[in-house]
């Protein structure tokens, strides 16, 4: 039996759900025109006036939002209501200075908590279920989002974070978890620490997984299906509109509905910023209809994907995505934090006695990601005692490790090894087979 959160909603008739969306996206221009100088000034110059505001296709008119231009108005110069209306203040897992800060009203946070449960109710949660939420509870949007769906859809929630593999397991089993949530190289992690301590993932009463936050494949669904014993779906989300709850698969797992009476998506052509052509390949742009405190117009995810029009069996008219097949930037995400090269780059370039190559290589070993920055130094370093050479990576980690938030490996290598590019450089070379 196909289950809905909103019946009335997810099953819309199109022309029902344009008509929403155009209202919804009136009042969001108004709301971000009247609030946010940020808007009202991009609004004036562009001579767009919300109340000239006639089709969903005047959307074009709008300007682009992106990531640097979250970053100019830390920490709060975006958001559209004063402060003491915000009641939750979520930030990017980007480090220090990379850090966006998004806010949510208490109604956002209802409907932050409907479209959770929502996504979970598409994936096969129901009120019976005992749901073990194993992302990171803080001000990662991942572990607060899905755990207020879940208790809004009446299921068990036990609220364990993500760490601490083995007593996870433990836990699964006493409490009996049915539903599991957390990143999908973590499902991995736990099915192999399963392995380890001897238990048998089909002795556990583990039925449905619901994994998202980083980039994953056809492939990687499969082994975590054999491994748990499991239906495992995808869904997707991003801090800066919201966090969980954007789009997610029903049980066909061909694709994820998009909950277009909140959000209203666009796929571009990252280069020429047109729209890309229908089932084309493109960068994911969206728009909120129902934020408050944070509204977004045409943000940049840098996402690509591409949008299934065909019509779903599950009933549901909210169109699909593929799942996300990579980003239009360099972005990484490792261990489900978000990682620039340009970031790696800053802390060697003010380092003494290395020059200005370097690759980072990203592996996946044991279902976890691992970075190893190459990098090449002066002849008199790669030629000194070993003692110094250690010094100098001990030198490089520390200072990537307070940089980016997490640890990575270091080689030192000789002078001209790297390759050395014409046109635009690669630095990054991801061994992950996404
Ligand atoms: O990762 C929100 C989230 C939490 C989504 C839990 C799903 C489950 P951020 O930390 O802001 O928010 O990272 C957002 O992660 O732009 C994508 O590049 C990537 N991402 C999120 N979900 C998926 C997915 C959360 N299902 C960034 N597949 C996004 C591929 C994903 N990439």
């Amino acid at each position: 039996m196909t289950r809905y959160w909103e019946p009335e909603r997810e099953c819309m008739a199109r022309e029902d759900l344009e008509q929403l969306q155009l209202e919804r996206l009136q009042s969001t221009l108004y709301r971000v025109g009247t609030h946010v100088p940020f808007y009202r000034k991009k609004f004036e110059e562009l001579k767009v006036d919300h109340d000239n505001f006639r089709s969903l296709q005047d959307l074009r008119r709008l300007p682009f939002t992106t990531k640097q231009d979250l970053r100019d108005n830390y920490p709060y110069g975006l958001f559209a209501v004063p402060l003491r209306e915000v009641v939750r203040i979520h930030s990017s897992s980007g480090t220090t200075g990379l850090a966006t800060v998004v806010g949510y009203t208490r109604n956002d946070l209802k409907n932050w908590a409907d479209l959770a449960a929502r996504i979970l109710t598409g994936a096969g949660v129901t009120a019976d279920d005992v749901i073990q939420i194993a992302f990171g509870y803080g001000l990662f949007t991942g572990g607060f989002g899905l755990h207020y769906g879940a208790e809004r859809l009446g299921a068990s929630v036990i609220p364990i974070s993500a760490g601490n593999t083995k007593r996870q397991i433990q836990i699964m089993q006493d409490f009996k978890t049915t539903a599991l949530v957390c990143t999908p190289s973590y499902a991995l992690i736990m099915a192999d620490t399963m392995m380890e301590m001897g238990i048998n993932p089909n002795g556990l009463s583990l039925r449905v997984g619901l994994f998202g936050a980083e980039p994953w494949s056809e492939a990687m669904r499969r082994e975590i299906n054999e491994k748990l014993g499991i239906s495992a779906t995808d869904n997707y989300g991003l801090s800066e509109v919201m966090g969980p709850g954007v789009a997610g698969e029903c049980q066909e797992c061909r694709g994820l509905h998009i909950n277009e009476d909140h959000f209203l998506l666009e796929v571009i052509n990252p280069e020429t910023l047109e729209p890309a052509a229908p089932g084309e390949l493109g960068e994911l742009v969206i728009t909120t209809l129902t934020k408050e405190a944070f509204p977004m117009i045409r943000y940049r995810t840098r996402d690509l994907t591409r949008l299934i029009p065909e019509p779903c069996p599950c009933g549901r008219t909210f169109i699909r995505m593929e799942r996300i097949k990579g980003r239009s930037d360099d972005m990484l995400i490792i261990k489900g934090v978000n990682v620039f090269p340009v970031q790696i780059e800053r802390v060697l370039f003010e380092i003494k006695g290395t020059q200005p190559h370097y690759q980072i290589v990203v592996d996946r070993k044991n279902h976890s990601d691992t970075i190893t920055v190459l990098v090449e130094v002066d002849e008199s370093i790669f030629f000194d005692e070993m003692r110094k050479q250690r010094q100098m990576v001990d030198h490089i980690k520390a200072r990537l490790a307070s940089e980016l938030g997490i640890s990575v490996a270091v080689k030192l290598v000789e002078e001209k090894t790297l390759e050395r590019f014409e046109g635009k450089s690669k630095r990054v070379v991801d061994n992950r087979k996404l």
